[in-house]
């Protein structure tokens, strides 16, 4: 590449409106104010050098969002630093468990359980990553169910910087409700993100009788199919990156082969066969169940991958006495497994992870 003297003007897709626009290059950034709770305009072009670095890495810009269909929304003042940035969408029923999967994912990523790929992770957007630390990963940490994930919800989870041979990219993570997902009205803004999206973790859960009362149906129904439409809808997106976790798969710990998928930590390196092997059982599993529906999305995208996961370790039961409903607690603490599996199988898919090795990942 030949150097320019002037900045070469940055197309950037919003990873939460999807609108295309050219990246304000400025000398303002905005910044949150905690007393007043608002966003407050910074000059940082007369600031040294390295004060107006540690401005922007704690700042932010507005999205302009030309389209003008959704609320205000801010984005990391760096976010257009960095080339090819990812955003991963988490598609499910309600009550499927994307959240808590993507709670324990996130963390075991922050806790540098990426380490053995050559990757390191810290926050781009810190205010972000300190309300998902709030509210999501301290009370997973505490043992407690999370809450359900309200409908309506637009913005991005958490914006990870991860950082590896591949370059430094971002990766922004959206979960919303199940119900939004199967919202079959295609404006639906929740469901935006799956426009922006270039890799798609689908979550489906092992049932079982706990969830027999549940509000919900667990399991795909329609979410995965109005999900995998509407990505096909957009051109090239035949070779999106897409991983289908199965989880709570601590509910067969014990039966072969999710025990042996299950036991198997992150490790180190990447191992294209083992994770072909573990696509093949996870596959026979889901089509002896007859869970038809949930293997769609292998059908549909040709590079899949096949996960056995589980974000708790373990079924959370009622904290109080019985018949006192109330909050559900995971008694006997949580031990996520396998989770960052989905992740990895992505991150080598988009090149995140380079090599040889990678490029096999996901294929027949
Ligand atoms: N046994 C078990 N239960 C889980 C696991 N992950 C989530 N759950 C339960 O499944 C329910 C739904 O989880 P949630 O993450 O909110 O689902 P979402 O609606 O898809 O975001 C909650 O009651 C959790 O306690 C898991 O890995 N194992
Ligand atoms: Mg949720
Ligand atoms: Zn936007």
């Amino acid at each position: 590449m030949t150097a320019t003297l002037q900045p070469a003007i940055r197309i950037v897709r919003c990873p939460v409106c999807a609108d295309e626009f050219p990246w304000p290059a400025g000398g303002t950034v905005l910044v949150f104010d905690e007393g007043t709770a608002m966003y407050k305009p910074l000059d940082v072009s007369r600031l040294s050098a390295a004060k107006r670095e540690g401005a922007r890495r704690g700042g932010y810009i507005q999205c302009p969002n030309p389209a003008g269909d959704m609320a205000p929304h801010y984005l990391p003042a760096t976010y257009a630093d960095y080339a090819d940035p990812l955003v991963v969408g988490l598609v499910g029923a309600p009550m499927a468990g994307k959240t808590h999967l993507l709670t324990a994912m996130i963390r075991e990523a922050y806790e540098q359980g990426l380490a053995g790929y050559g990757i390191s992770t810290s926050a781009l957007d810190f205010r972000r990553h300190r309300n998902f630390h709030q509210q999501f990963v301290k009370p997973f940490e505490q043992g407690a169910a999370l809450a359900g994930t309200s409908t309506g919800i637009t913005e991005a989870a958490d914006i990870l910087l991860v950082r590896g041979q591949g370059g430094d990219r971002p990766v922004t993570f959206f979960d919303v409700a199940g119900e939004d997902l199967q919202s079959t009205d295609t404006l639906n803004r929740s469901t935006r993100f799956l426009l922006s999206a270039n890799a798609v973790i689908f979550v489906h859960a092992l049932e079982d009788s706990a969830d027999a009362g549940a509000t919900g149906a667990v399991n795909p129904g329609w979410s995965f199919e109005l999900a995998v439409e509407r990505l096909l809808g957009v051109p090239g997106n035949a070779d999106l990156p897409v991983a289908i976790a199965v989880t709570k798969a601590d509910r067969m710990r014990y039966v072969p082969p999710v025990d042996r998928w299950l036991r198997r930590d992150a490790g180190s390196g990447l191992d294209p066969e083992r994770i072909h092997a573990e696509s093949r059982d996870v596959y026979a599993f889901l089509h002896r169940q007859g869970a038809v529906g949930s293997l769609r999305p292998f059908e549909a995208f040709r590079r899949c991958t096949l996960h056995f996961v589980s974000a708790s370790g373990g079924d959370a039961s009622p904290a109080g006495s019985p018949g006192h409903g109330g909050e559900q607690r995971f008694a006997r603490g949580f031990r996520p497994a396998h989770v960052l599996a989905p992740l990895v199988a992505i991150l080598a898919m988009s090149g995140v992870i380079p090599g040889p090795d990678a490029g096999k990942v996901g294929l027949p």
